[in-house]
């Protein structure tokens, strides 16, 4: 007997070579890109199953392809966890990401050229949410609000004043960069007022939500999307979920409406992830996840970085490097050159290009995954500091590598996977 892995290993040794040393670099690494994480090892077993073999266009039960009666079972508890994780009337797990997911919100209620009113991309929104050059805003007439430049929270007069002022058929709210919780109860007496379709993107805080950290927005979206794979902790994936009245038109633009057969090995990790993040461990990890990033936020403010906003509510911060005289390009360059991985992210009301940026986002998921908790986030921020100081300088970067690989060793993120 053979495991997979030594086939690939005799079949494509280049591949088999790309692989280890993703491993490696993961194992001696630390990640902390807001938007990444560290599945466990049941998830990983379910991504690369055989279940990658079967076409099932369709729901379950009810599928266009013989032979589906085995991934029903999968697509099943898939969509049973995520409703009692989330507390939600229906779910679609199919969508193959968080962009797919808000498509198929938008494609199911909205016609082309209507107008979504969402977060601004450059504030702390998403791509997705009517960047120029994505889909929805060629597609949608989207207006943005942003937030506030003295505290840098979202402006719900501004959300207010445009709602009224555009009447848009939706409002978005949710981001990828931005450090506060978001209230969707506020959101929604907006688009009530308004008379819009509410959705909120928690792509990035689904752990936060399902575990009740974050105020719970079900009760007041009509719909939600997600992706399956930042604080959820889950394969890379999306889901919608959504408000009883709309679960045939979402299920119909996801398929057949922009998807064709699903993905049934990612459903089924996806059901693996969900069944963890059900279990009480799960709240435990979302709570070190906040104070992980609370200690990092705290030191790093110690240092005298300053954070839009000042700090964070979640799992995220967002470090504004102008008054360090550094850009985001140079500070992810040098901080990956020492093993610690971030993006660079443009902070609200930039003037720098995206691809340079005056800012970092940091998040927090990935390492307390690896176990990590406030001691180690200090330590962290000591490295930040410490290349910030001297950005240039190859052996510093190199020398915080060695350290950054010791501390790494003491909590491996696969410690006896073969
Ligand atoms: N690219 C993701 C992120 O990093 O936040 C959002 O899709």
């Amino acid at each position: 007997m053979k495991t997979a892995k030594q086939f690939l290993a005799e079949t494509d040794p280049e591949i088999y070579d790309v692989f280890t040393s993703e491993r490696k670099r993961q194992e001696e690494g630390i990640e902390l890109i807001a938007s990444e994480n560290v599945v466990h090892p049941a998830v990983l077993a379910a991504a690369g199953s055989v279940l990658t073999n079967k076409y099932a266009e369709g729901y379950p039960h009810a599928r266009y392809y013989g032979g589906c009666e085995v991934v029903d079972v999968a697509e099943d508890l898939a969509r049973d966890r995520a409703k009692r994780l989330f507390g939600c009337d229906h779910v679609n797990v199919q969508p193959h990401s968080g962009s797919q997911a808000n498509m198929a919100v938008y494609l199911a209620m909205l016609r082309p050229g209507d107008t979504i009113l969402a977060m601004d991309l450059s504030h702390g929104g998403h791509l997705t949410h009517g960047s120029a050059v994505n889909f929805s805003g060629k597609i949608f007439n989207f207006v943005h609000y942003g937030v506030k430049r003295e505290d840098g929270r979202i402006d719900m007069d501004d959300v207010e004043k445009k709602a009224m002022e555009h009447k848009p058929r939706m409002i978005v709210c949710g981001a990828s960069a931005y450090p506060r919780e978001i209230d969707a109860e506020a959101f929604q007496r907006i688009a009530g007022k308004t008379g819009a379709l509410l959705m909120f993107d928690i792509a990035h805080i689904a752990g936060l939500v399902a575990t009740k950290l974050h105020k719970d927005p079900v009760p007041w979206c009509d719909f939600i999307t997600t992706t399956t794979h930042k604080t959820l902790r889950g394969p890379r994936g999306g889901m919608v979920m959504c408000k009883a009245e709309h679960a045939k038109a979402v299920d119909k633009i996801v398929f057949p409406g922009i998807q064709g057969g699903p993905l049934m090995h990612i459903i089924a990790a996806k059901a693996v992830a969900f069944k963890l993040a059900l279990e009480p461990s799960f709240k435990d990890y979302q709570k070190q996840i906040l104070a992980n990033a609370k200690a990092l936020a705290d030191a790093l403010t110690g240092y005298g970085f300053d954070l839009v906003s000042k700090g964070t509510d979640n799992h995220m911060m967002l470090v504004d490097l102008r008054n360090k005289g550094l850009t985001g390009k140079a500070m992810e360059h040098a901080l990956n050159e020492a093993g610690l991985t971030v993006n660079k992210n443009a902070v609200p009301f930039d003037t720098e290009k995206p691809m340079i940026t005056s800012g970092i986002r940091i998040g927090s998921p990935a390492v307390t995954t690896r176990g990590f908790k406030e001691p180690e986030m200090k330590r962290i921020a000591a490295w930040i500091d410490r290349i910030s100081k001297d950005i240039e300088n190859e052996a510093l970067c190199a020398a915080i590598k060695g350290e950054v690989k010791e501390l790494c060793s003491r909590f491996p993120i696969y410690d006896g996977l073969a």
